[in-house]
């Protein structure tokens, strides 16, 4: 397990030194954007430069209520785009690896989205979040009831943005979609579902935007463009609003 997290920090490394950076990407606090440190007041800009997205705990609520799905997640972008991303599913012991082209991983075994094109017989991960304004409520409701109705087989939500992109990647839910996460939540599981033969896109269907705080995730285009109809976006605050 240590050799797969080794390698694929190893390649982030190796990247960061072929775009022309010479300084260690370990060690410049430029280049971090986590959860701890953005509380702690430091900035959550995205820039070209090779940057490290860390969230040491994705899940809390579910930590600290013993629900058991935890995760770390660490992403490695250049120019903005994720080269590299880990997820650790610390109860499942389940290390999830994904480089830019390379493919995404499972304690070393290949991923594969499912081959599922009916969105009648998905199922959907998501997540209410934390936000109680009685109009992001409503919309949250308004998706989900629209999706069930479809109907689904199943919606399901594991408590932690970083899984359920884990499972997306793994085959076991067709698609997951959110608004109100953040970056540190997403940036490595983005790529688990790219590499793993799934696509990423905003939750309206366009381009995917990592610090927007929506994402939707799919196996396929069709099944995504299924639920674009169904969900009722909203606009969180954006991770690197002013
Ligand atoms: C959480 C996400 C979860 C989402 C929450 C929150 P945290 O991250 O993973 O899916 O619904 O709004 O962002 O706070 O546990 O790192």
């Amino acid at each position: 397990m240590a050799d797969i997290l080794q390698n694929v920090m190893d390649h982030a490394v190796a990247v960061a030194r072929k775009a022309g950076e010479v300084r260690h990407p370990y060690k410049d606090p430029r280049w971090f954007i986590g959860e701890e440190s953005v509380a702690a007041g430091e900035p959550s800009i995205l820039t070209d430069d090779p940057t490290w997205i860390i969230d040491p705990i994705d899940g809390t609520t579910n930590f600290v209520h013993a629900f058991p799905f935890v995760a770390i997640s660490i992403g490695f972008t250049i120019n903005k785009r994720v080269e590299v991303g880990v997820v650790y599913s610390c109860l499942e012991d389940k290390m999830f690896t994904a480089r830019r082209g390379g493919g995404a991983f499972c304690n070393g075994e290949p991923l594969q989205v499912s081959d599922q094109t009916d969105v009648h017989r998905s199922i959907i991960a998501t997540e209410f979040g934390s936000n109680r304004d009685p109009e992001v409520v409503d919309k949250i409701f308004s998706s989900l009831r629209n999706i069930l109705s479809l109907p689904v087989h199943g919606v399901r939500g594991a408590g932690t943005a970083a899984v359920n992109l884990s499972l997306v990647a793994s085959g076991c839910v067709e698609a997951y979609y959110e608004m109100g996460m953040h970056v540190w939540d997403i940036a490595a599981g983005s790529l688990l579902v790219l590499e793993a033969g799934g696509i990423v896109m905003d939750v309206d269907g366009g381009d995917a935007d990592l610090m927007s705080r929506r994402i939707l995730a799919a196996n396929n285009r069709s099944v995504a463009l299924r639920l674009v109809e169904q969900i009722a976006p909203y606009r969180p605050d954006r991770d690197d609003a002013p």
